[in-house]
């Protein structure tokens, strides 16, 4: 800052910039004022009454008072961190201009917000909900905010029907009940009456809506951008993020008891792996299509409730982001992150998607109400790394101190500076699109299409994924009171798929035909064979990608997962290190979950308990082994929580390992011993073969033991 090196002559006091910086071991107030007692109020008497006069007190108080900003009116709920993106090689340059994108020499620091959409700033990481994905580039020529989802559709076609979608969504407006969940009439009130949401409301009635963690998540910047090259040449673009941990879920009953009994899981699990270094990486993925391919898909690109499938346009990795720092404040920078689709770069342009219209106003408009002042954009998280030099000034809480007479252009009082940019080096031009048209409020034909894509989503799904859907949809409506919304939706659900509608209706009481519900092995039967014609999905009956069992964005890895070991005193602790050892060398980590804190006597010295069953569920790792020890499994046999805790894992799909002398304490869970579905004897297997059952993620062949969806 300039005026900060006009520092008087003489004077030994800091500039402000610097005593900004500067750490201090006195205490003082909002003033620099040094404090002696932080203890008491100023009072009249020991027993006496407080005094107005206690500036101290009240500049603390106050400060206190006005610590809360509005949260967020949707995504209010999120977790972020620090990290950087390299793109691979420069062969972009022949589609875009943006440096970001083809300067492979480039290392671009990135801020990451995660986050679900309904719940408050409160509520549990793991409701069933779409997942922002926001990911803030700060490229030298500027700020780049990719806002997406991990859902690469979206429900509404149409920006002006946002508020109704969120205001059903969001809790009931009477009594502000449910919190952060969809299972209530207001939402299936809209959405039976709005078919575009149909294909969006598949995904989130799919196991994408439930994330293993934040790092098995894919992202899409779901509208259709446009890139435009050095030479002014367009292209669609649709933006991707693959993760390198592969694409996993929970299930829906871990799901709920998460809630319960770690509603931070997702936000917990993103700060352990970064302490960690377990980096989450994903690759950037990029839809790459000329306006003549798009204009001959029987889907409009235009349309946000379509995704353009990857069998049609091969998603190509051009680069990878990296997560590698924690915040140091979550309010100053994951609360205080504010996202833009606005905020693009040369090289990289709007389409005419009227969703993205829409959201080009509304983020704008929200930062200077939940921040308070346009001057937002001062803020240490959203300043871009990228020299800002203009005539904006004031307003409240500016920062900046700009020094001269001359705050306005043109000029030249000031030089003429700032100077407008040519294109040619690095101005921002817009793409000239040629425009005719007559003004109207009404949707391209070309829109019409609501079940098509639905249709080729459930298609591509593999039987248990399937079976997932027709569970959470028979939960969701389940708990709406109206009939003739839950009869709305049956009849959506039919067009979609047959076998869908009707499992839903059998378990609604809708069913004519008095039928016995089948089983859920039967069902998978029912289910493999459950296949819809499609529409508006390039002539395709299934996409691969679209599959997390069939199909998955990285090979089958313990990186970053957790095992529990059961253990009480008494265990064998050569059991303990084998599979901690197995473990680590894949990358994965493994906990001692043991009867009490402290260390549990072992057969030979102590085993350090990392957490007590008490407090630590089964649904927090993702597979669990059993030592040997007798005394230790005579301890855990008589501990309901312990019997609980592997028979539940079992029924979540998880890989349960156990020494040989475990295997009756096995057998009182209620878990049979077939390596095939992921139950190891490892006086059979090894270590490594439990290890590999755990990167398998879940056993969904266990079928009818299973706690579905
Ligand atoms: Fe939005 C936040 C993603 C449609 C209006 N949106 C927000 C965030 C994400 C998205 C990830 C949280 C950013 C953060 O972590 O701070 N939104 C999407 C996607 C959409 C979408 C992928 C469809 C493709 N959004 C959308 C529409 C509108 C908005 C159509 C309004 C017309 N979104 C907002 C908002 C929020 C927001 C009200 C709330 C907080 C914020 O912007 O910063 O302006």
């Amino acid at each position: 800052m300039k005026n900060d090196q006009n520092k008087p002559q003489g004077s030994t006091l800091p500039t402000i910039q610097e005593a900004i910086q500067q750490p201090t071991q006195r205490l003082t107030d909002n003033l620099g004022h040094a404090i002696s007692d932080d203890q008491n109020s100023l009072r009249a008497g020991v027993r006496g009454p407080s005094l107005l006069e206690d500036f101290l007190l009240r500049e603390k108080i106050s400060h206190f008072d006005h610590e809360r900003i509005p949260e967020r009116v949707v995504h209010a709920r999120g977790a972020g961190a620090h990290g950087i993106f390299q793109v691979y090689d420069d062969s972009l340059s022949e589609f875009t201009a943006a440096k970001v994108l083809t300067d492979a020499s480039r290392v671009t620091p990135v801020f990451v917000r995660f986050s679900t959409v309904a719940g408050s700033r409160g509520s549990a990481d793991t409701a069933r909900d779409v997942r922002g994905f926001a990911v803030k580039f700060y490229t030298e020529e500027g700020n780049w905010d990719l806002v997406g989802n991990n859902i690469p559709p979206f429900f509404i076609q149409d920006a002006i029907k946002f508020p109704d979608l969120i205001h059903s969504v969001k809790p009931e407006p009477h009594r502000e009940i449910p919190q952060a969940a969809s299972a209530h009439d207001t939402f299936y009130d809209f959405i039976s009456l709005t078919p575009e949401t149909m294909h969006t409301l598949m995904w989130v009635m799919s196991d994408r809506s439930i994330p293993r963690s934040l790092a098995n998540m894919e992202g899409f910047g779901v509208h259709t951008f446009r890139f435009i090259s050095a030479q002014g040449q367009s292209s669609f673009v649709k933006f991707h993020w693959k993760p390198l941990s592969g694409v996993h879920s929970l299930v829906w009953d871990e799901a709920q008891e998460l809630a319960g009994r770690d509603a931070d899981f997702h936000r917990r699990s993103l700060w352990d792996d970064i302490e960690a270094g377990n980096f989450p990486e994903w690759e950037l993925g990029l839809q790459i299509f000329t306006e003549d391919q798009a204009a001959a898909f029987d889907f409009d690109v235009l349309d946000a409730t379509k995704l353009v499938p990857e069998d049609l346009v091969p998603v190509k990795r051009v680069g990878k982001m990296t997560l590698n720092r924690n915040p140091d404040n979550y309010f100053a920078e994951t609360e205080q992150v504010a996202f833009m689709p606005t905020n693009l770069v040369p090289g990289i342009d709007f389409s005419n998607d009227p969703l993205l219209q829409g959201r080009l106003f509304s983020y704008l408009d929200t930062q200077i109400s939940r921040l308070g002042t346009p001057n937002w954009v001062e803020l240490p998280i959203n300043r871009p790394l990228a020299p800002v030099s203009n005539h904006q000034r004031d307003g409240q809480m500016r920062r900046t101190i700009n020094p001269g007479r001359v705050s306005y252009e043109p000029n030249s009082l000031g030089g003429g500076q700032p100077a407008e940019v040519p294109a040619e080096k690095g101005g921002f031009v817009s793409y000239p699109e040629p425009m005719t048209g007559v003004k109207v409020r009404q949707r391209a034909e070309s829109f019409s299409d609501h079940y098509g894509q639905a249709q080729l989503f459930w298609n591509s799904m593999s039987p248990v994924e399937k079976m997932h859907i027709v569970r959470a949809q028979q939960f969701e409506l389940g708990k709406v009171e109206v009939r003739d919304i839950r009869l709305k939706m049956i009849e959506h659900l039919r067009r979609i798929n047959a076998v869908l509608g009707d499992q839903v209706a059998a378990a609604l009481g809708e069913l004519e035909t008095a039928e016995p519900m089948p089983s859920d092995a039967e069902l998978m039967k029912l289910l493999e064979k459950a296949v819809s014609d499609t529409t508006a999905s390039g002539g395709l009956k299934r996409d691969a990608a679209l599959s997390m069992v069939d199909h998955n964005t990285a090979p089958p890895s313990v990186r970053g997962r957790k095992v529990a070991i059961l253990a009480a005193d008494g265990v064998n602790a050569g059991d303990v290190q084998a599979i901690k050892d197995a473990l680590a060398a894949e990358g994965g980590k493994a906990e001692v979950v043991g009867t009490h804190l402290g260390g549990l006597k072992a057969d030979k010295g102590e085993v350090k308990v990392d957490k007590t069953i008490l407090t630590t569920p089964s649904v927090v790792y993702d597979a669990v082994y059993i030592p040997g020890g007798a005394a230790s499994l005579g301890a855990l046999s008589s501990m309901g929580d312990a019997v609980r805790f592997v028979a539940q894992a079992y029924k979540h799909g998880k890989a349960v390992g156990a020494s040989h002398e475990a295997l009756s304490f096995l057998q009182r869970c209620g878990v049979p011993v077939d390596a095939a579905k992921g139950v190891f004897d490892l006086s059979k297997q090894s270590a490594d073969d439990f290890v590999k059952g755990v990167a398998q993620h879940r056993f969904w062949n266990r079928s009818g033991d299973l706690i579905p969806a």
